[in-house]
């Protein structure tokens, strides 16, 4: 549009047609300045003509939603009514009627009135909406939580998106706009809590002077239904205030939780509670004096249980000096079921090593019938090519979703036994690892939207489709012409799966550079470093094969499954192929069921990666069209770094694995285009990302 204006010759226009032009190429450069990202999935198009919307209740989120509705709601007038209805309990809505005579929102409290409203524009601005529609809504998980790896000097653990949003040094005087436009996002996708800072707790989360700057955001984030918590360092007490230990059993430690408790809810009286990784990582915690995890998490439990606080206990351990890391969180947590206080839940991650381009799920799941477990999954992309890399998530989280633990016959899928349906437990909740920065575009990646996004529909419902999300992120985020959806959507259903080919095909896992885990690294030895952080524990490749033999006449981590899972892991033939590495030491000459062998077979793994890749490079830039040049160049030249990593992963693999299985990459692939020795030397310096 811009560009027929200025092409125009000036000197035939007469005034009024000039000042219209004018006019014309400003829309044109306020369009351009807001699609720099910033508006990530939200509507933008303010109406002249304000919607109607009656409702007689009043608070500050319910007019949030009247607020978003007159602005953006196009269609009939819309009465959001607040009804006492069991079926529409917790943050559920209904929604009724008729995109041209009336609407009515149904909801039992205010904030699922402020999600039906939500729901509402989603629904104009991603389906055809003439017809007369009726829809409940209800969330799986009680808790949808955001984890922020957010040090408290504005750096983030694993963040690819600049500094941290939280700006603690100007804060509780100066209150950030984007508080506010965060929680807005949020509450958009249903998240209604956020824990602020990094896992890796500083003690000084806790002094009151940072307490004071966390109630400020509590309070902007209260109207979006978005509670706050805390990740807790065990030693607190003693760092902070010079107490002997940090033993759960010492009286003047509990002494210091429970006035520190009081604290908080003095301030921030909807406090939601503690994130706690102990004994983890070097994290301190309860073993550190002989006590269990379940005496740690029950000591946060019963300070924060007058206050309706909860705790969220990692299950994130593993040590050096075990045979194998996979197996660790199941022996250290399983025994303590049944002994954990009712408002503690534990927080388990995807899979049993740590947020792996693919893993099978962590066995936790299905095998602690008394305690609640709520699934931490990584949106940030720690270990999927940072901001660089475009891979949208939803398809690995489904996979996890929806696989099969066993636990009570066949059918008792991971989103089933967390979210309260096998296990009846009160409490259920989620995390996802935030991708949250200070960028323009909040992600870095224009595409690492789409996987916050992705993380709050399917908090909200397990069920829903990657394909669905994808769409509906799509339409929202960019426009709703099918010409351009279509192949976007295509490029995204596939993504993950490519990253899979190129970096880690076949179950392998953590091959990842010393540290900052960007490029490939699978010969990586440091003097000294802890076997279980160094490649080769996992891919132990040798003349004979590749994988980790986690089989009964390996480590046995299979047995941690349920029967099937646990004899079709177990053997060579039933393995799924996806996760043969991960279960097996195989045979370089072992026949795949392509007729392969599993050397070949890898070759072309890392291949098909490649070319994916070029495939969506060929595919984005006939969208152009369809794309603001702003977001149409950082993608297309985030692909080209795309491009030349899976080259580089590909290259630096198969040439050091080709080192062990002595075999020629088959002739029909693309030959490598490095020396192994060149890519050997390459060191990043990725301290931020450190
Ligand atoms: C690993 C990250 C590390 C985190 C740790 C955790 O590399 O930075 O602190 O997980 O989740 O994935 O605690």
């Amino acid at each position: 549009m811009t560009k027929t204006a200025g092409s125009l010759p000036w000197m035939v226009l007469n005034e009024k047609m000039r000042k219209f032009f004018v006019l014309i190429s400003l829309i044109g450069i306020l369009n351009l300045y807001a699609e720099d990202g910033s508006r990530l999935w939200l509507p933008d198009s303010y109406q002249e003509q304000p919607a109607v919307i009656q409702t007689k209740v009043k608070s500050e989120t319910v007019s949030i939603a009247v607020k978003e509705l007159e602005s953006y709601w196009k269609g009939a007038p819309v009465k959001l009514l607040k009804i006492k209805d069991k079926t529409l309990a917790c943050d559920g809505f209904r929604i009724e009627g008729d995109y041209d005579s009336q609407v009515t929102i149904r909801a039992a409290s205010d904030i699922g009135l402020l999600y039906g409203a939500y729901h509402l524009l989603r629904l104009q601005e991603t389906e055809n909406l003439s017809q007369s529609f009726k829809i409940q809504e209800q969330p799986a998980y009680a808790l949808r939580l955001l984890n922020h790896w957010d040090n408290l000097d504005g750096t983030i653990e694993r963040g690819y998106a600049g500094y941290s949003l939280w700006k603690w040094k100007e804060l509780p005087e100066t209150i950030s706009p984007r508080y506010e436009q965060y929680a807005r996002a949020n509450a958009s996708i249903g998240i209604n809590g956020t824990v602020l800072n990094n896992v890796n707790a500083s003690p000084d989360i806790l002094k009151t002077e940072y307490l004071q700057k966390v109630r400020v955001i509590a309070d902007v984030f209260r109207p979006y239904g978005i509670k706050v918590y805390l990740s807790v360092n065990m030693a607190s007490p003693k760092v902070l205030d010079d107490l002997a230990d940090a033993d759960p059993w010492n009286p003047a430690v509990i002494r210091w939780w429970k006035n520190k408790a009081q604290e908080i809810y003095r301030l921030i009286p909807d406090f939601g509670g503690f994130l706690v990784k102990a004994n983890s990582e070097g994290q301190p915690g309860p073993q550190d004096y002989g006590r269990t995890h379940a005496d740690g998490a029950n000591l946060l439990a019963d300070v924060l249980k007058p206050y309706g606080g909860i705790v969220m206990w990692r299950a994130f351990v593993y040590n050096p000096d075990q045979d194998d890391r996979a197996k660790q969180a199941y022996r250290e947590f399983v025994h303590l079921d049944g002994q954990f206080r009712d408002n503690v839940i534990l927080q388990v991650k995807n899979g049993p090593v740590d947020f792996q381009p693919r893993e099978p799920f962590n066995p936790l799941f299905g095998n602690m019938s008394q305690t609640p477990l709520m699934p931490e999954l990584q949106i940030t992309q720690e270990y999927l090519g940072f901001s660089n890399h475009l891979v949208f998530l939803a398809p690995q989280w489904k996979e996890f979703f929806d696989s099969d633990t066993y636990c009570q016959g066949e059918g008792s899928t991971v989103a089933q036994v967390t979210n309260g349906s096998i296990f009846p437990h009160r409490l259920t909740a989620i995390a996802g690892v935030a991708n949250t920065g200070e960028d323009i575009n909040w992600c870095g990646h224009p595409f690492a939207q789409a996987n916050w996004y992705a993380f709050g529909r399917l908090a909200w419902d397990p069920g829903l489709s990657s394909d669905r999300i994808a769409d509906e992120w799509l339409k929202q985020t960019f426009t709703k012409e099918e010409a351009f959806v279509a192949p976007a959507r295509s490029i995204m259903l596939q993504s993950w799966e490519t990253a899979v080919s190129y970096m880690m095909p076949l179950g392998l896992h953590h091959q990842f550079a010393w540290g900052h885990h960007y490029g490939p690294e699978p010969w990586c030895d440091v003097p000294g470093a802890r076997p279980d952080w160094l490649p080769k524990y996992y891919h132990q490749a040798d003349e004979e094969g590749i994988g980790f033999d986690r089989s009964s006449s390996g480590s046995n981590a299979v047995a941690q499954y349920f029967s099937p899972l646990k004899e079709q892991f177990n053997s060579l033939e039933s393995c799924p192929e996806k996760y043969l590495l991960w279960f097996h030491h195989v045979p370089w000459n072992y026949p795949m069921k392509s007729g392969r062998t599993l050397w070949d077979e890898m070759c072309y793994h890392y291949d098909a990666g490649v070319q994916q890749v070029r495939e969506f490079q060929k595919q984005w830039d006939k969208l152009e069209k369809y794309v603001d040049p702003e977001r149409f160049r950082l993608v297309q030249s985030k692909l080209r770094i795309q491009a030349k990593d899976a080259v580089w992963w590909k290259d630096a693999c198969l040439l050091y694995f080709q080192t062990f299985s002595n075999q020629v990459i088959p002739h029909e692939i693309e030959r490598p285009v490095h020396e192994l020795d060149d890519l050997m030397k390459i060191k990043l310096d990725m301290k931020h990302h450190n």
